[in-house]
């Protein structure tokens, strides 16, 4: 599309009242945390002045039963949480359900994320003598260290038998997380399996339970489902950008704004050219997301630029990682 094109779509949606758009926006904005405050036990915070959604519902509470239930099953909980912001897609509700299991951290979605954050995350967790495992599940070559490391812990838990030649129980584990960390990936690579939960419905009996993972380990078949924890609003951006929470929590038009801006600031190659941006000054994110919605030619009936279906357009490409890799947690100052 030509320049004067893209200029004149704006404009058009500028006159004819972007307001609409931009007004909703800035409502969320004074609707202080359109999200719940958890408390360290993930319970609604009593006595906060935020506006509610009722984002953690009831079928979040019977997950949590769930992986109690699952925990007890096992010997070893392999954590998914998301590269690209490694403490936020935790929940410290797990360290109560744990006890005393063995419990290993895997990173997953690395190749979403920026290759020198990735870095600093492992020197951060190498000084807190803290094992973890950045992962791609695509790569194979990354599930085989995934199996190495779990294979490497059951030695260990197993040492008392294997010293005395006594040949040890198979090793149960289990994966787990927040929504959409690439657990029933993860499981599907591991097991080589070509789809995970097919029988998992109410009402369909499920004969299997647990998978044979080579001649010591066994793999719970499903992975249990932490809720994700939001404490800051910068959190929630964050949850909801790696699609671990609803868009309808924040909102598409605002996790979309996030979005582009941290792109546009972080200045990634491919967000630049799938849009046919120039990145020659920093602008606002809603103009951004104008210049977009004109670029890719996403008209509303008047001519000027059909904002939300632009704002779900960029999501989608994002989270497809057609915008390139990005993170977005830093570790903190030690
Ligand atoms: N780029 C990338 N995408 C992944 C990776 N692992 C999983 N996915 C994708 O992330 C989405 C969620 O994965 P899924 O296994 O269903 O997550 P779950 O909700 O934790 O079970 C799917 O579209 C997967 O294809 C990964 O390592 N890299
Ligand atoms: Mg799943």
């Amino acid at each position: 599309m030509e320049k004067a094109d893209v200029d004149e779509m704006i404009d058009l949606t500028v006159r004819r009242g972007i307001e609409y758009s931009f007004n909703r926006f800035d409502d969320s904005h004074k609707a202080p945390g359109s999200f719940m405050k958890m408390g360290k036990n993930n319970d609604p915070q009593e006595g906060s002045s935020q506006v509610r959604i009722n984002w953690f519902p009831g079928h979040m509470a019977k997950a949590m039963r769930d992986v109690r239930l699952k925990i007890s099953k096992v010997d070893l909980v392999l954590e998914i949480r998301d590269a690209r912001i490694p403490l936020a897609s935790g929940n410290p509700a797990l360290e109560k359900l744990l006890h005393q299991k063995l419990h290993l951290i895997v990173f997953n979605k690395a190749n979403l994320a920026d290759k020198a954050n990735i870095r600093l995350w492992q020197s951060w967790f190498a000084r807190r003598k803290e094992q973890v495992l950045f992962l791609d599940a695509f790569d194979m070559k990354s599930i085989k260290s995934l199996s190495k490391m779990a294979h490497a812990v059951t030695q260990q838990k197993w040492q008392k038998f294997i010293s005395k030649g006594i040949h040890p129980p198979p090793l149960r584990m289990m994966l787990l997380g927040i929504p959409n960390t690439g657990k029933s990936t993860i499981i599907n690579r591991l097991t080589k399996r070509k789809a995970a939960n097919t029988g998992d419905r109410p009402g369909v009996t499920r004969a299997q339970e647990w998978i044979v993972l080579g001649k010591d380990m066994e793999l719970l078949d499903t992975p249990g489902i932490m809720p994700p924890r939001i404490e800051t609003e910068q959190e929630g951006l964050w949850l909801c950008a790696i699609h671990a929470i609803k868009d309808q929590i924040i909102g598409e038009e605002k996790v979309a704004a996030f979005v582009v801006d941290h792109l546009q600031k972080a200045a990634t190659p491919e967000f630049f050219q799938r849009y046919q941006l120039d990145n020659s000054e920093i602008r606002e994110s809603q103009e951004l997301l104008l210049r977009i919605g004109a670029k890719l030619n996403f008209k509303e009936k008047g001519g000027g630029v059909d904002y939300v279906k632009t704002c779900s357009q960029v999501l989608h490409d994002f989270r497809l990682g057609l915008l390139g890799a990005c993170s977005f947690e830093k570790p903190p100052d030690d």
